[in-house]
């Protein structure tokens, strides 16, 4: 099963990926988890990095598209993934695209996990990460709209789309979740 969860930012993507990794027991690969490992580290990409995420922008495109290829390839993911905030952008989405047709592989769905604004800044508040301040949500929010949300439209086109409530407990978003992977399976 390989599949893209797609939400505004504070969806509950890194939420609803560790669910499906545990009832699925496929990995989870989050590239906001992995920018902020990068950042976190002595690498020369790192102050660059924060920079970025920091200011609630976009980290660069080929940048993204070598960490994912990189880890797709490894050999956990033979029997399937779960891309937890990537793609975010159209050329991403080609991307993606690229790296999966080398390999002779296609996705079985993206999950979009709809959530009114109104409520993402609520949780981000709550949330309290570094880049969660008020600024950088807002932030963040903006280039969601302006560089993201098209990104729908990509996959809309190619029948993949498949959305879900993400207003509800992590429980109750989880089971509509599982009705759509659940078929995905069959
Ligand atoms: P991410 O790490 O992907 O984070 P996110 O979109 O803010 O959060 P997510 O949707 O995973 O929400 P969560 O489950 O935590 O991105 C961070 C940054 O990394 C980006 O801004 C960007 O700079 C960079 N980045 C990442 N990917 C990139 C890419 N592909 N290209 C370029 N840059 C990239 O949930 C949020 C909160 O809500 C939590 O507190 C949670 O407990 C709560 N919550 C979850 N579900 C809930 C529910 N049902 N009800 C109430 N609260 C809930």
């Amino acid at each position: 099963m390989r599949i893209v969860l797609f939400g505004g930012p504070g969806a509950g993507k890194g939420t609803q990926a560790q669910k499906i990794v545990d009832h699925y027991h496929i990995p989870q690969i989050s590239t906001g988890d992995i920018l902020r490992k990068t950042a976190a580290s002595a690498s020369p990409l790192a102050m660059k990095i924060k920079k970025v995420m920091s200011r609630g922008k976009l980290v660069s495109d080929d940048l993204l598209k070598e960490i994912v290829a990189e880890r797709l390839q490894q050999a956990d993911c033979r029997p399937g993934f779960i891309l937890d905030g990537y793609p975010r952008t159209t050329r991403q989405a080609h991307d993606l695209e690229e790296t999966l047709q080398q390999r002779n592989l296609k996705l079985d769905a993206v999950l979009y996990i709809v959530v009114n604004e109104q409520e993402l800044v609520t949780r981000l508040s709550r949330r309290g990460r570094a880049d969660d301040i008020e600024e950088t949500i807002r932030n963040r929010l903006k280039v969601y709209e302006s560089s993201t949300r098209p990104v729908l439209n990509f996959y809309k086109e190619k029948m993949l789309l498949q959305k879900v409530n993400g207003v509800g407990t992590v429980v109750q978003v989880f089971v509509l979740i599982r009705n759509v992977l659940d078929t995905i399976k069959k």
